[in-house]
């Protein structure tokens, strides 16, 4: 690993700031400053960038192309000097130009390419790929704007653009040697082909773009391997000369224009929901056909048989997003490189997986053909062929079953359906979670497994201990280095030699005593930037992620608002003081999820403001949060909320964010938190609630009704009267759409979240916590064990398995010469 040298780094500093800005750092702003150290950084790193490409292609190693419509990458800068190394050397360098690196890395706006989970998945994949020595890309695409920002305004949520690449970003390198065209529309016309005398597929009269790719360096930790992360922008194809305006081509010269500067503006920003819009499947097109075609390209410079690009190139189809990238090798197979269609079906085989990441059918992608085909209209034959034979190998493998037909088709009832499609196509379907592939594999895709059983498997998800304690909790880092040595970096399983550490006081004790300066951190932060004290002596119990009604932030708030009775009721009640921490964002048109935020602030607002109950319960919502501020939410957590209705969060990442950060997990069993509580042992947990056999029991024989809980439990009763009353809001319709969800329900389903149901379940489990919590050696116990048994959730547990299962890829050392 090539050493960081600190006088040549300060020097380069001082050059970046005159050569961008024409300052002396003494006249630079924060913002120039960290442009300056942003490149001084990347000027280190880039030698071993070339390395690793020139590596790669010396062993001439498979490649792995994680194709994704997200990449919730974060912050750059932070994470890159620690994967150098280099965190000593560049903080002592920086302080001795009279700076600081914390204000330093505030600077940097998150790259918010993605919208949480799954896009999140896609960072720490990447992180893990390059930590591990595996050749990968990641593909993207480059939006302008990325996730929203989200401010609060009178409790309720306000987008405000997220325009992160205002003051350009550092890490990139524009590609424009690389460029591609993508075509769009038109028609397709057959030609006969002079050479071979056979029928050509021809897209007429289309429009296209410019992809032009920008690279990012995605830094392994201390290995000399930098990988890439591709991100696609689009730019006009020069056709606006006067040669075209002459031919009267100036409409679609506009046009073109026009397309270019929409379909990498900004990020849908949907969670498990699909919008179905036009320029959505423009932009999946976008990237994927860009991404193939280079792989392609890139395959073909240095071998002559695209036949075999299977045993150098796997697609992996990061959910069902990038799915056209089936059709488009499909088409470069079959139209540019004249395959038979069962050759190129073979190949294209060998060469496609596909990662379910969810259940929920809202989420699920179809495409009306109408639009599919105006859109993409060789593709679209491509897919009505891939059908045609799909259906008859259905009716071959069950001729009496009518129902399979329609229940598998690609295409049926008028759409292109995106997941069958990457089942039919691919080698490999894969869950996140243990719970959820074996959903998918006994309900939501029963049919495809009872057909195709071998190419289902389980990858249950992972997280970077790099970014999620060694970048975001340095305190507990350090203590766990100076208990165990560092080995944990690389290989988290390690973490668990903390175990015998549980048994030890003054163990315990620093490790409390860490837990506590981190809630310090985290109340200054509250306190910075939502003007709300809060008591670091409290139990921290929080609840960050997307807010969907899956994931019951309502349950939470709901039973906040049942404390706070209890605690009027009954003021000399003992009771361990409790903070109640939300962040989330909600999609913009998702109505009632925004309603749910306006409920935890208009509670937050009640309950913050009672003087009577002497600040025991205090709730606060933290604006805007994302991946740097979770940094420092994980670590100063006591308790981590994964209470999602069993079977529909397919495994959660933060859950795990959590556990490695000695937070107490208080879920239901779901999702990952099944494995999290096998490995830390169910003692230490604290687990409620409905399982997935009953919960879908129910969905199944429709027996559930929330009103004989209502009718027959008054605190409850209580609770959602409130929602309608008055306590909360002068307006007394603000939320009686959650009120007449929980009651009334739609499409004759009321409370589809099991909420009620749940409902004491839940706070008889937070009654246990708070127990748990006043046993000060108790809780210091669980909370360091939650830390000591997280090794399997590392996401190079996971990478290690998509890379021996499913990729095949192999190891590579990099060696940085002086050729670099
Ligand atoms: C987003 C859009 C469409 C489909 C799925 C998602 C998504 O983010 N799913 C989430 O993926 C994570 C990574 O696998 C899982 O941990 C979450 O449970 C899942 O909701």
């Amino acid at each position: 690993m090539k050493e960081l040298n600190k006088e040549e780094f300060k020097s380069e500093v001082e050059d970046y700031v005159k050569v961008l800005f024409r300052k002396s750092i003494k006249e630079a702003d924060d913002q120039q400053i960290f442009q300056a150290v942003a490149y001084a950084v990347k000027d280190f790193i880039v030698d071993q960038w070339m390395a690793t490409h020139r590596t790669y292609e010396e062993k001439d190693v498979k490649t792995v192309y994680y194709l994704s419509m997200e990449f919730l990458m974060g912050r750059a800068l932070g994470n890159i000097i620690i994967n150098l190394k280099g965190n000593q050397a560049i903080k002592e360098a920086i302080e001795e130009l009279g700076l600081n690196l914390d204000v330093i890395e505030d600077q940097e706006p998150d790259a918010a390419l993605g919208n949480g989970g799954l896009g999140r998945l896609a960072a720490c994949f990447l992180d893990s790929l390059s930590t591990l020595g595996y050749a990968a890309y990641g593909c993207g695409i480059r939006y302008k704007y990325g996730m929203f920002k989200q401010v609060i305004e009178n409790g309720y949520q306000i987008e405000k653009p997220d325009d992160w690449l205002k003051y350009g970003n550092p890490f990139e390198i524009k590609r424009p040697e690389y460029a591609v065209e993508v075509k769009f529309g038109g028609y397709v016309s057959i030609k006969k082909d002079e050479e071979t005398g056979r029928n050509k597929f021809v897209q007429e009269n289309y429009q296209s773009v410019l992809a032009v790719p920008y690279d990012l360096p995605v830094v392994g930790y201390n290995n000399n391997v930098v990988n890439t992360l591709r991100i696609w922008d689009a730019e006009a194809i020069d056709t606006f000369n006067l040669d075209s305006f002459d031919k009267g081509d100036y409409q679609k010269a506009v046009e073109q224009q026009n397309l270019a500067r929409t379909i990498c503006e900004v990020l849908y920003p949907n969670d498990n929901h699909m919008a179905g819009k036009e320029l959505r499947l423009k932009q999946q097109y976008f990237f994927v056909s860009a991404s193939v075609q280079r792989a392609v390209m890139k395959y073909m410079e240095k071998h002559d048989d695209i036949r075999k690009i299977h045993e150098k190139v796997c697609f992996q189809l990061n959910d069902t997003h990038p799915t056209v990238a089936v059709a488009e090798l499909m088409r470069i197979l079959v139209d540019e490189y004249n395959i038979e269609w069962d050759e190129a079906w073979h190949i294209t085989n060998k060469t496609c997986a596909y990662t379910n990441h969810t259940i929920m059918s809202e989420a699920l992608e179809k495409w009306p053909l109408e639009l599919f085909s105006r859109l993409l209209p060789r593709i679209y034959q491509i897919i009505e062929e891939i059908n045609r034979r799909f259906v008859l190998d259905i009716q071959r493998a069950y001729p009496d079953d009518y129902g399979k037909v329609e229940r598998m088709a690609i295409i049926y009832d008028g759409q292109v359906k995106m997941a069958h499609l990457a089942i039919a196509a691919g080698f490999s379907v894969n869950g996140v979670a243990r719970l959820h592939t074996e959903i998918l594999k006994n309900q939501e895709l029963k049919d495809f497994y009872q057909m195709m059983p071998e190419k289902f498997n389980n990858k249950t998800n992972g997280i970077t201990q790099r970014r999620f304690l060694l970048h975001g909790n340095p305190l507990l880092a350090d203590f766990v280095t100076k208990k165990i040595g560092d080995d944990w970096i690389t290989d988290l399983k390690h973490i668990d030699e903390l175990s015998v550490y549980t048994d030890d006081e003054m163990s315990r004790k620093e490790f409390m005593n860490i837990k506590y300066q981190n809630k310090v951190r985290l109340a200054k932060y509250i306190k910075e930037h939502n003007g709300i004290e809060v008591n670091p002596r409290s139990i921290f119990d929080v609840q960050v992620k997307r807010l969907h009604e899956y994931k019951r932030q309502l349950l939470n708030i709901l039973h906040v608002m049942y404390l706070y009775n209890e605690l009027k009721k009954n003021p000399d009640k003992e009771f361990y003081p409790r903070t109640f921490i939300f962040g989330a964002k909600a999609s913009a048109g998702y109505h009632r999820a925004k309603s749910i935020i306006k409920l935890i602030n208009s509670v937050a607002d009640v309950v913050n403001n009672d003087k009577s109950i002497d600040g025991k319960i205090k709730v606060v919502f933290i604006e805007n949060y994302r991946v740097s501020n979770a940094e420092i939410i994980f670590a100063a957590a006591d308790v981590s909320e994964q209470i999602s209705t069993a079977s529909k969060e397919a495994s959660g990442t933060g859950n795990m964010k959590f556990m490695l950060n000695g937070a107490v997990t208080l879920g239901t069993m779901d999702g990952a938190n099944v494995e999290i509580v096998e490995e830390v042992g169910k003692e230490n947990a604290f687990i409620f609630g409905l399982s997935s056999d009953e919960v879908i029991a129910y969905e199944h024989n429709g027996q559930y009704n929330p009103r004989d809980i209502y009718n027959t439990d008054g605190d409850i009763r209580a609770v959602l009267t409130q929602l309608v009353d008055g306590t909360y809001s002068s307006n007394l319709d603000e939320f009686r759409d959650i009120y007449n969800s929980l009651l009334d329900g739609q499409g004759g389903r009321p409370d589809m979240y099991f909420i009620l149901k749940d409902f004491r379940s839940y706070a008889e489990a937070q009654e246990r916590v708070s127990a748990a919590y006043a046993d000060t050696a108790k809780w210091a116990k669980m909370a360091m064990l939650n830390t000591a048994k997280c090794g399997k959730f590392s996401s190079d547990r996971t990478i290690e398995e998509y890379a021996q299962e499913i990729w095949h890829l192999e190891k590579v050392k990099v060696e940085v010469t002086t050729e670099d």
